[in-house]
């Protein structure tokens, strides 16, 4: 019998009786110290099977997943049977939610199926991992020699050439990832939810209804700058590749924009620039420039931006066992993520990292990840988490917003601040890469709720992925795609099923972020030019939120940061404010939609 079969039995289940709230609370003791550490035990089977992607690290990490699956799905059914009981305290309360709603990956109660999709899931993430392009008789190319590729290039039959390539990679996952999908709602469907979808939306402290309400009403506050963005770019491109590649009024082929998703248009900045501006800098440049300037040397500088809030340096053990750079001798999940193997102090990253700008930036999300880790350390282990998935995301991001021009004169990286007649250059660079993104960031879990429910099935996954790519992004595949094709596995996240909604969230909030942080940091100008570097009142203010953890609903950590309870975008429409009259000025007479 199973650990928590035998341990939890309430004295109220031995007399048939219903349980009372003393039950309630030997059970949540007893739930967390094991989900504690099996979580620890999942985490570092998954560490070395995504350092190490071969046969067998790929088992031991489904092995260890389905041990910490079966264990959640049973106690979550448990802590169910205490809904009724009526004088629980606050945290024996959210704690039983926490724990009902713990999982992502849910599976199925037959155990043999639970193990069939954890197998799975460990095929498609290093499935993805490992994968590489061959190019007739060249070389094979991995994702990131892709990454570099779409940032560069500027020939559209290498761009496509290239965007046909990765793409191609996720064609053999498709059965795998439809069966995974299959297994995952099972489990869902046991605990209760309509399907694994619903059971994401109801992560936010809100029916899921009215989450997937939350994201509509935050997307019809940004479209319109998305709207403006988009004519200006479709117009710049079209002047630089031809009408007959980028009609007028059509949707943006998908391989010209720089990334080989489209979700961030930063590296396309040289096409659609402003004409007059040479003021600009370009940083992915100083960094190739800068020898004494290594890849964890870029890590040391994001860490010094954290200090200088009044955090505490990272453990030694960070610099000993993160992954930074690419190995060339094994493969690799290169794909960059946080961790924090064991609840305490052994936080570590895991990135392949390359002097670029987009790299920069990375580390700082990264980071914001391993600070939140630290800050909620304190907290019990159920509560060791973000107020919400879109707060943990947010975090580094909302770092990266301070690192301003000025910033970059003050640690040396930059020689002088470009004047106020560039902020328009400055405020466009940052829309492509933040403001394009809005879009993907909604459009990838639309796609996997209606995949979750049934709505899209593998019959038209791919047709389904391209018409909200279109509705959303207004961009097209440039080349005709069919069913043989999955497009959606060419992405991180859907090969390795993590949730999106967190990251179009992050968008919105870190500018929330930002205005707050500022305006405690005494910082007056425009928010494009203002940073939160060196300020300890800012730093107390973030800190203040970080430590709470996931112990309130999110909208209590919002409000410890911003005085607000309710995500909201116009922050982030005050910063691009003026390059939205800007855009608008300079689309007069432009067609635009698609
Ligand atoms: O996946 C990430 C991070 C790790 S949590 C690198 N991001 C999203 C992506 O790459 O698609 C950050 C921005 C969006
Ligand atoms: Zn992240």
């Amino acid at each position: 019998m199973p650990q928590e079969q035998e341990m939890t039995q309430t004295s109220a289940e031995m007399t048939g009786s219903l349980p009372t709230a003393d039950d309630a609370e030997r059970f949540v003791a007893h739930a967390e110290a094991r989900l504690a550490e099996l979580n620890v035990e999942q985490q570092r089977a998954e560490w070395v099977a995504e350092n190490f992607i071969t046969h067998d690290t790929q088992v031991i990490a489904a092995q260890a997943s389905e041990k910490q699956i079966n264990a959640a799905v049973d106690l979550a059914m448990k802590a169910a049977r205490f809904d009724a009981v009526p004088t629980l305290s606050y945290d024996i309360r959210r704690k039983l939610d926490l724990i009902k709603l713990s999982l992502t990956t849910p599976g199925p109660s037959d155990s043999s199926r639970t193990a069939e999709m954890t197998k799975i899931a460990a095929q498609l993430s290093a499935g993805y991992g490992a994968a590489r392009y061959r190019p007739p008789g060249g070389d094979p190319l991995d994702i990131e020699e892709i990454t570099e590729i779409m940032r560069s290039s500027r020939e559209p039959a290498r761009l496509l050439e290239v965007w046909r390539g990765w793409h191609s990679i996720a064609r053999p996952l498709k059965q795998q990832y439809a069966r995974f999908v299959e297994l995952t709602n099972e489990g869902a469907r046991n605990l209760g939810y309509q399907d694994a979808g619903a059971l994401w939306r109801s992560k936010y402290d809100m029916p899921p209804d009215a989450f997937a309400a939350e994201v509509d009403r935050l997307w019809a506050q940004v479209k319109p700058l998305y709207d403006s963005l988009h004519c200006y770019v479709r117009w710049n491109l079209g002047k630089r590749y031809g009408e007959s590649l980028v009609p007028p009024a059509a949707p943006i082929p998908a391989h010209l924009l720089g990334n080989i998703w489209a979700q961030e248009w930063g590296n396309i900045d040289d096409i659609v620039a402003p004409q007059a501006d040479e003021r600009r800098f370009d940083l992915t440049e100083i960094l190739k420039h800068r020898a004494d300037i290594d890849e964890i040397g870029m890590v040391r500088i994001g860490e010094r931006f954290f200090t200088s809030l009044g955090f505490d340096p990272l453990p030694a053990t960070f610099w000993e066992r993160s992954l930074f750079k690419q190995p060339q001798d094994r493969d690799v999940v290169c794909h960059a993520s946080a961790w924090d193997l064991d609840d305490e102090d052994d936080l570590r990253v895991k990135m392949c990292i390359r002097k670029t700008s987009d790299y920069f930036t990375t580390i700082h999300h990264e980071l914001g990840h391993n600070f939140y880790q630290r800050a909620y350390k304190r907290q019990p282990f159920l509560y060791k988490n973000s107020a919400n998935d879109g707060f943990h995301e947010a975090v580094g991001d909302t770092i990266a917003l301070s690192v301003t021009p000025a910033y970059l004169v003050r640690i040396g990286l930059l020689d002088k601040e470009p004047p106020p007649q560039s902020d328009i250059a400055l405020l466009l660079r940052d829309a492509l890469d933040k403001v394009a993104f809005l879009p993907f960031g909604i459009m990838i879990d639309q796609w996997r709720w209606k995949v979750f429910s049934g709505e899209v099935t593998p019959a038209n996954y791919n047709k389904a992925w391209w018409d909200l790519r279109l509705q959303y992004q207004g961009i097209a595949p440039p080349e005709p795609r069919s069913e043989e094709d999955f497009d959606p596995g060419a992405k991180y996240h859907i090969a390795a099923n993590v949730p999106y909604s967190r990251y179009f969230l992050a968008r919105i909030l870190q500018f929330q972020f930002h205005r707050a942080l500022c305006q405690s940091a005494g910082s007056e100008g425009p928010l494009n030019r203002s940073s939160i570097y060196e300020s300890h009142e800012a730093g107390r203010r973030l800190k203040a939120m970080l430590e709470m953890g996931a112990s309130r609903p999110w909208p209590d950590a919002l409000e410890a940061i911003s005085g607000e309870r309710q995500m909201d975008a116009t922050a982030m429409l005050d910063y691009f404010a003026p390059l939205k009259s800007w855009l608008d000025e300079q689309n007069k007479g432009k067609p635009s939609g698609w």
